[in-house]
This record gives C-alpha cells, structure tokens and sequence, in this order.
C-alpha cells in the first residue's frame, strides 16, 4: 500500500511503537521509496528506540541505492510532493471557518522548513505542584491549616491597601469610626430589606458587614463567593455591631501588570478534555490536529499544553459506562498513548490530570501515578499536578482544570461568567487570585499543609479547561483561555443544551501572546 504522507507514515511508525520528529517524517515522505524507507527505519530501530529521529531516517537514506539526489533535510532542496489542500484555516472561533476534512492528510512539501529551530534555545520549568508532596490525612486540623494559609497568602496581598484591624479589636472601636477588615468570607446574606450582610472571618473572630443595596457596591456582592479572601472599609455602628460598607477590594491582578514574552517567535498548543476511551471522542479531528502539526504552518509550535481529562474515565457521572468506547480505564490510557505518539516527537508536552482522570478528585490533584506514567510514556510528556505552574521560555502559565468554572458560573450572574464566555469566569478566579475559591459544593478540596490553589504569582497565561467551551480573552494583561474539547456532545449535555466546541485548538505566540485558533472540525 502507498505512503500517503505524514499521517500514514505516523500512524505506521506509532504501530511498531515509535514516535517521530517532524523532520524525519519529511524525509520518509520525500524519500524516492517511501514504503521501503519507512520499513528500513523501523528494521534499523533498536530495541530502546522511543523517538524516530531525522538522523535515524538521513542514515538510512544515506545507505539505500538511490537513482535520485537526496532531498537537503535542512531545506534547500525542493519536491513536486502535492500540496495539502486541507489546511485549517485560521479561526476566531465562530463558525465562520472553513471546516477541516480530517479524513485527507496534509502531505508535507519536502521539508523546505527548518523544523523547530535549535532545541536549545527551549526552557520548561514547572513549580507548584503538588505530585509526591501531599501530606494531608484528611482531619479537622488539616483543613484549618488549608484555610490559615490560604488567609495568610491572600491577605497578604490586600493589607497594604487598608488600613486593617482585626475583628476583636473593631469591637472595641469608638461608633462611628472609619474601620477596614481584611477577612475570608464567611456567610452572604440578604436581609429582609434587601440589603446585604457579608459575614467576614479572621485568624481572630468574624464580623458582619453591610453592604446597602442602593450602592454601587452592591453590585460586587453578586460576585462573591463563600471562602474566598476580600478587604472592605465602612464605618462602624452606633451600637459597634456592624460595619456600613463603602468599599471592597479584591486581592486582584494589578490593572498595570506586564506580562514576560518569549524572546524569539515559538508557539505553543493549548488544548484540554481528549476524552479519549468516550465513544465521542473525535478520531478524525484529532488525527487532522496531528497532521497539522507537521506541516509549515506549524514549525512555530514547540510546546503542546494538556489541561486534564485525557481519558474519559469510568464512574465519573451517573450511566457513563453506556457511552464509551473503551471500559477498561489502563485501555484508555494506552489508546490514550496511542494518540500522543501521532504528535510530533520534537515538541515539548506538559499535561495535568482532570477529573476524568485516574488521580484522586480533590484539589490539588497530583500528577499522574507511576503506573499511568509508564502507560502514557511514548512521548516523554511532562506530567504535573492539577494545577501547576510552567514557565515556557519566561512565559509563565497557570494550568488548572477547571471544574470550578462550573461554580462560578453558577453562582455568578450571567454577564460576569458564562458557559458561553468561559475566559469571563476565569477573569473572576484572577481576581479572587484563587482558581477554586469556594469550598463544599462542586469542588472537592483536599487539605494540605499550605493552599496550593492560591496564585500566589500572577500568571502570564492563565489555562484552563472542563466546561468544554473555546474562549479567550485579556484581564489585565493576562491571557486567559479555556480551550475547548476533542469530544463531540453527549447525551448528558444535550439534556442540559451544553453545546461544546469540539476539535479546536488554540496556538498561542510565546513572543506576543497573540492567539489564534485552528479548527479541525
Ligand atoms: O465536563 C464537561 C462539562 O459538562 C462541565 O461543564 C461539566 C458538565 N457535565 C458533563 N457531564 C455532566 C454530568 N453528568 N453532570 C453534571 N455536569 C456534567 P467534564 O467533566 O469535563 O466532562
Ligand atoms: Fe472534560
Ligand atoms: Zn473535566
């Protein structure tokens, strides 16, 4: 059977277990006899081999009989291979895109590019994450050590804005006076005149505080959440009982924040929730993803960031079991495997469990154990917990999952967070400058010795996932974007007109922080 370009020759190398680089794929397809180059290749391959490299491919090249010139792996030399037609264009992310057919393979026009540029000049560096740190025993004392650090770190951030008094000493304050709290909040309640009663906490008492509906203020209420940190200055009750709100401050991302760049162009592929093992996972579209990635117009995307839900998982929701494709959950991880060896063996890929994923539910999620890391092993991922911090190149990116999302956009009116502009609600996680803010409800936390869900640091490119819907956007300078998902809707979700953007991908410029979106679907 003929070769038919780089998706066939991927998929055959993934069969005898091999991943390649980009620029050996080029030069099996441009070889003279690429079906013999191909088998020459994997016969050379030792028994150690995981990644086919274009070395590999230019000696056995350089061996076989050949009547034609070989073709310069660097770039010079050109081919009459045929173009693909089947490029994705370039999205916004409407529907306006020409669709991708995944079925037809971009054929590669004879490696005219300089795969990748100089590895060296690559820098991956992950902090905050939990794998191999989690000390709590899930007692009562663990869960006010969480809540202690969270106060200490987030409080940190706001008592240089007030001038703050504990609540203890409030009460002793003269009526009347000018008093600010920096408190964790405790309890949001509307009084029977409509006006609101936010009960904040501190390391020494609570306190209520009122805020009137008829003030701007009042607005923020709508967008606080139980247990996350705030400041308020007001003045005090007749009686010392209360505080009259005027102001609230959030422990935010400064407004004039300057994000770090990539010091030269280089890219990075933002994706989330493969579902591979769900009978919706999208075989072609992920297939034409991959081809993409092989073509020029990707020789820019070094990096391939995975923010959780790999695999579908078993028993995560109520009748699952009746859409999938795969019930063994070692099966999913190992087609999940499959799926990360069509992806270019010269790019960096990072990935963070969701709760999909075979890693305890609570948060922070360690990375993945060793087990699912030797199964997931074709491609040298960078596997980290949920969330982590990774620095590309001085770019810094918070990855979370994301099933917060589904809280705030919850609670929060329709304007501030929204499945339809997810980037809104990860606006609001910035702000409260923790990505799972409230605790009991949807998001399972995990007590540890500190709060690994604060961001302690503001990120250059916040990246999230999980509600399965593609949106982007700028707070303060931070790119926010949750990408969407490789699974087509369920059944679940049409009950509930969950409408998921399925098979995009977001490419993010390391240099400018410019996004554009691929769609393969
Ligand atoms: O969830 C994808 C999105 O769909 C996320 O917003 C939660 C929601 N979802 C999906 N299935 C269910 C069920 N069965 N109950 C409640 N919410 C659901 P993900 O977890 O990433 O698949
Ligand atoms: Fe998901
Ligand atoms: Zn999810």
């Amino acid at each position: 059977m003929p070769l038919e370009g780089s998706a066939r020759i991927v998929g055959e190398l993934a069969s005898h277990g091999y991943n390649a680089e980009r620029e050996a794929v080029t030069l099996i397809a441009t070889a003279d006899d690429p079906t013999g180059t191909l088998r020459a290749v994997v016969d050379a391959a030792g028994p150690d081999t995981i990644v086919i490299t274009a070395e590999d491919v230019q000696t056995v090249r350089d061996a076989a009989p050949s009547s034609a010139p070989v073709p310069d792996p660097k770039g010079t030399a050109t081919t009459d291979a045929e173009t693909a037609d089947t490029d994705p264009s370039v999205s916004g992310g409407d529907s306006t895109d020409e669709p991708t057919n995944g079925a037809t393979a971009p054929v590669e026009t004879g490696g005219s590019f300089e795969r990748s540029g100089d590895r060296s000049h690559r820098s991956l560096d992950i902090a905050g994450d939990i794998t191999g740190q989690s000390t709590g025993t899930g007692e009562y004392k663990d869960f006010v050590k969480v809540f202690r650090d969270r106060y200490d770190k987030l409080s940190s951030k706001l008592r240089g804005r007030v001038n703050h008094r504990p609540t203890t000493a409030i009460e002793s304050m003269a009526p009347g006076s000018e008093v600010a709290i920096v408190g964790m909040v405790n309890d949001i309640r509307s009084t029977a005149s409509g006006h609101w009663l936010v009960e904040l906490e501190d390391t020494k008492g609570t306190f209520p505080c009122l805020v009137m509906k008829d003030r701007d203020i009042a607005e923020l209420v709508d967008e606080l959440l139980c247990d996350e940190v705030i400041a308020i200055e007001g003045t005090l009750s007749d009686d010392a009982g209360i505080v009259f709100v005027d102001a609230m401050h959030f422990p935010d991302v400064p407004r004039t924040y300057e994000p770090s760049y990539a010091d030269r162009h280089v890219q990075a592929a933002l994706i989330s929730d493969v579902h591979v093992g769900s009978q919706e996972f999208m075989h072609d579209e992920w297939d034409a993803f991959c081809d993409w990635l092989y073509t020029e117009e990707a020789e820019h995307v070094e990096y391939l960031l995975i923010a959780g839900d790999m695999v579908e998982g078993v028993g995560v929701y109520p009748n699952q079991d009746e859409e999938l494709d795969v019930v063994d959950i070692y099966e999913q991880y190992e087609t999940f495997n499959e799926k990360l060896k069509q992806v270019p063996g010269d790019l960096e890929i990072v990935m963070i469990p969701g709760n999909h994923d075979a890693v305890r539910l609570a948060e922070p999620q360690p990375g993945f154990d060793d087990e699912l890391r030797s199964i997931m092993s074709a491609h040298d991922a960078r596997i980290t917990g949920n969330p982590s911090t990774v620095t590309i190149e001085g770019v810094s990116v918070l990855m979370y999952h994301g099933v917060s999302l589904d809280e705030v956009i919850a609670e929060l009116p329709e304007d501030k967070a929204s499945y339809e502009e997810p980037h809104k609600a990860m606006y609001q996680l910035l702000k409260k400058r923790h990505v799972a803010p409230q605790y009991g409800g949807h998001t399972r936390l995990a007590p540890e010795e500190k709060d690994y869900l604060v961001i302690e640091d503001v990120p250059d490119i916040f990246h999230t996932g999980h509600v399965h819907k593609l949106g982007f956007g700028k707070y303060h300078n931070v790119l926010a974007i949750n990408s969407g998902c490789w699974q087509e809707q369920t059944d679940f979700q049409k009950s509930v007109n969950i409408n998921p953007d399925s098979g995009y991908a977001p490419i993010v410029d390391l240099d400018t922080l410019d996004v554009t979106v691929r769609k393969f679907s």
